[in-house]
């Protein structure tokens, strides 16, 4: 009888240990989760406060349309650096915050060109 009792005592503490192993588990699995979350949230917030942006302001010609105008945004959105970019179809122009320690007016200048667009800085 007390060598059955023992059993389950030993039997409860194993299912004790699994449980704690599991539980960290999890906590630390919702750890690497936060941390992830916190990263992502901070990279572009927290960098973009701390980099030295720039506003150029650039002579687009060539645009026949506005989707000209939604094409060379999507290309400076994706070009590294570039924080905000504004094509205007009407204005011929290109207005793009970007950070100065990544990129370059030039550098923004040189992708608009790659698109087959005539650009050049204006300010
Ligand atoms: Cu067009």
């Amino acid at each position: 009888m007390i060598a059955g009792m023992m059993k389950k005592q030993h039997i409860a503490k194993r299912h004790c240990r699994l449980f704690i192993l599991a539980a960290a588990f999890i906590c630390s699995l919702a750890i690497a989760d936060a941390f992830g979350a916190f990263s992502n949230f901070r990279n572009p917030s927290i960098a973009a406060a701390a980099v030295k942006t720039e506003r150029a302001i650039i002579t687009v010609e060539g645009m026949s349309c506005a989707n000209c105008a939604k094409g060379i945004k999507a290309l400076l959105k994706r070009t590294p650096g570039v924080i905000t970019a504004e094509v205007s179809f009407e204005r011929r122009e290109a207005v793009v915050d970007y950070d100065a320690d990544q990129t370059s007016r030039e550098k923004i200048v040189e992708a608009i060109n790659k698109l087959g667009y005539k650009a050049s800085v204006k300010q």
